[in-house]
């Protein structure tokens, strides 16, 4: 259960398999295409974090030259998947080494070619790709081979290399700058052979290609092995190093280390699942993707929304990364959770920059963040699909929720870590900016005497600008708690920590508002049926039931929220109240959350990949694995099955589904396995029916604990 596999070649979903085959790590993501395709079949050398901009485009990461186009021909025509006839094709990802094959059979006027190329990208860190394409037929035959670099990239909203250099020198070279930083992405292949056959060099539609003729024998197999290296801002020196220590390496022995160096990083995350096999691969399959993505080999980074598949979201790092990702690494791999933290606290100027533009105080973070904190989002961020005009969204300047989903995050790190240090390095004086963004964002309602919180957009971002969410006020509620405890937790302090940072930033006034002002925010009640109203006025909003919401819709990618169809009415995108139980689990009753559960689930879309996971947990909170079980099933298998949302309006949204991954490893460990973290940890089981037992491993407080549970046992023990 390690291996995701398709069969056959469907046109449809090159695009879905693009992500659904995926390799990398966080510094390069290699989408999972065929060596022949091209810009229009969605191909990305993607190098998140590498920002750019072109005119008033929207600013995003960039995608470098792709060193992997490669294409065979017999006589002048190309063996194609388009055209050519295929006996049979497959495509395969081992996730156990994050290894990628292809393999199609063509039948070429009664000649039989396969083709089976593999690559792998080194998850040592460095920008490393190593592929090899074979060829065996079973006739002889003359063939050729041109293997490359394509320099016709695919972009949203490109192109973003200028000023190409190219060079033939024993490697193909080629360098590009980008337009806002000039910064300098290069491109570099090396093809070595079985058979010492020599290429010839030929340019050709913007590639640079090394063409390879030979006379092929029935049933002898022609190996011709690819490296290649992109550079950010190296020089040729430098990366004609990387080039050769490859070569010299080897394909094999590269892949020899890679399997080493993934077998200790599924050694801290795997799940076993046992009694489920389509469950086991699938959670599986989200680990998969959160080992990619995890940024345990920076000190400061974090994880783009749609992870390292592309240009969706500008790249940009969301609420997604603290609140869906971070449990996972907390468990696994405290390095990768730390950095995560890191990345906030460096954009602590950028946040306070954006409050400033507002009008407010303190820290306000980006809705998606980009370096240092920059907030990529638009104003506009939907394309409305009758008008072809741009939506006004609210999603930058109202989901003020974001500082402080930040600051839960901090919290859940120092609880699992106690590792107080972060504070001075920067966190203390995040969490107190933050509570200051939030004194100046709010408003104390004199005849209510509470703090409130207006105009805002809760995590079901279809209704915008309302007013006392309960997700975000709650949020709001524990920040300034969290002040607080922190002041009570330094008071002894002989460094005097806590108050010469109140007198760094000037903060004395702030901290007696909270004072006054912790226990009146104002907190949405529970009625008398338990139930929360997600924001003021919600419960007078149109009572229609999803599916007849959904018949309305004249155009399948139709924006739904704002003055959308689910503007004026009870239909939320995502989980929103479900959240906050969730994050606040032991603040509510369980009847508040059954009651809750039951009210809210239908009235959901599910519109975001965030949501169904919260559900989940709630689910398997209230005893209701079954209800758990889709649930689960459908975060976990969101990039295996590619059911997801592709535009949001006319905007292009695809790509894997890091959140969903996250939610699913949560619904795993926090749900079925019912893990509690305390002082002690506890276990509640609920497994689903079908699960008969599961095992795992976490790390808290400096130890690791390896458990295993049945439905009605479990055991766990420090290792
Ligand atoms: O962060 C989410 C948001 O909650 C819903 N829209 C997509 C974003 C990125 O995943």
């Amino acid at each position: 259960m390690w291996h995701i596999k398709e069969e056959g070649f469907d046109i449809n979903k090159i695009a879905h398999y693009g992500n659904k085959f995926l390799i990398g790590h966080l510094n390069l993501g290699v989408r999972g295409t065929l060596d022949e395709f091209g810009k229009a079949e969605m191909v990305a050398c993607h190098l998140p974090f590498i920002y750019d901009q072109v005119g008033q485009g929207w600013r995003e990461p960039v995608n470098a030259f792709n060193p992997l186009y490669t294409r065979l021909y017999q006589g002048s025509s190309s063996l194609d998947v388009f055209k050519s006839k295929i006996i049979s094709h497959e495509q395969i990802l081992d996730i156990s080494a994050g290894l990628y094959t292809r393999k199609t059979l063509f039948d070429d006027e009664g000649v039989e070619v396969l083709i089976t190329s593999k690559r792998f990208i080194c998850a040592s860190g460095k920008r490393r790709i190593f592929g090899v394409y074979q060829i065996e037929t079973n006739q002889d035959i003359s063939l050729t081979l041109k293997t490359g670099i394509d320099l016709n990239v695919w972009d949203l909203h490109g192109p973003h290399l200028e000023d190409v250099i190219k060079e033939v020198d024993g490697s193909l070279y080629v360098f590009g700058k980008t337009h806002e930083k000039g910064q300098i992405i290069s491109t570099a292949k090396k093809v070595t052979n079985s058979h010492n056959f020599k290429a010839s060099y030929q340019e050709d539609d913007q590639k640079m290609l090394e063409v390879y003729q030979f006379d092929a024998k029935a049933k002898e197999i022609y190996q011709f092995y690819q490296y290649a290296y992109i550079g950010v801002d190296e020089t040729k020196a430098v990366i004609e190093a990387e080039m050769n220590d490859m070569v010299t390496l080897g394909f094999n022995q590269a892949y020899v280390d890679q399997k080493n160096i993934w077998r200790s990083m599924w050694d801290d995350a795997d799940v076993e699942i046992v009694g489920d096999d389509f469950a086991q691969l699938a959670l599986r399959y989200s680990i998969y993707h959160l080992l990619i993505l995890s940024p345990r080999l920076s000190k400061n980074s974090s994880i783009p929304a749609r992870g390292i598949s592309g240009q969706t979201y500008k790249g940009a790092i969301f609420w997604d990364t603290e609140i869906f990702m971070l449990p996972f690494y907390l468990n696994t791999d405290l390095n990768s959770a730390k950095s995560i933290i890191k990345y906030r606290i460096s954009g602590l100027k950028g946040a306070k920059e954006k409050a400033k533009s507002y009008g407010y105080q303190g820290a306000f973070y980006a809705w998606e963040s980009q370096e240092n904190g920059f907030d990529a989002c638009t104003d506009y961020n939907v394309t409305d699909v009758f008008t072809n005009r741009p939506v006004r969204t609210y999603f930058k300047d109202k989901q003020v929720h974001i500082s402080g989903d930040i600051v839960y995050a901090i919290k859940s790190y120092i609880d699992r870590t106690k590792d107080d240090e972060i504070l001075m390095e920067g966190a203390l004086e995040l969490i107190l900016e933050v509570a200051r963004f939030y004194l100046s964002y709010g408003r104390y309602n004199l005849l209510l005497d509470r703090f409130e919180i207006l105009d805002v957009l809760g995590p079901d971002e279809y209704h915008e600008r309302v007013s006392n969410n309960a997700f975000t006020n709650k949020l709001v509620s524990m920040v300034f708690e969290t002040v607080i405890q922190y002041e009570k937790q330094f008071k002894d302090d002989k460094n005097m920590f806590f108050y010469n940072l109140v007198k760094k930033i000037d903060f004395y006034k702030e901290l007696s508002l909270i004072k006054d002002l912790v226990h009146k925010v104002y907190l949405k009640e529970v009625d008398k049926d338990h139930l929360i109203e997600q924001f003021d006025g919600y419960n007078r909003l149109k009572d229609i039931s999803k599916d007849e919401l959904l018949k309305q819709k004249l155009h399948p990618n139709e924006y739904l929220g704002g003055s959308g169809l689910a503007g004026d009415t009870k239909i939320i995108k995502q989980a929103d109240v479900i959240t906050m139980l969730y994050l606040f689990k032991n603040d509510y009753e369980k009847e508040i959350h059954e009651k809750n559960f039951h009210y809210y689930e239908p009235l959901t879309e599910h519109g975001s990949s965030l949501s169904s996971s919260m559900y989940a947990l709630i689910a398997c909170h209230i005893g209701k694995p079954e209800y758990a079980y889709p649930l689960f099933m459908k975060s976990a298998t969101i990039d295996i099955t590619g059911e997801s949302k592709t535009y949001a309006g006319k905007i292009y949204i695809g790509g894997t589904h890091p959140a969903a991954s996250g939610g699913a490893y949560m619904t795993a460990i926090y749900g079925f396995a019912g893990l509690k973290i305390g002082d002690i940890l506890e276990l509640e089981p609920r497994l689903p029916e079908s699960f008969k037992k599961m095992s795992f491993k976490i790390k808290h407080l400096g130890k690791q604990y390896q458990i295993n549970l049945t439905k009605d046992h479990y055991d766990m023990k420090e290792i």
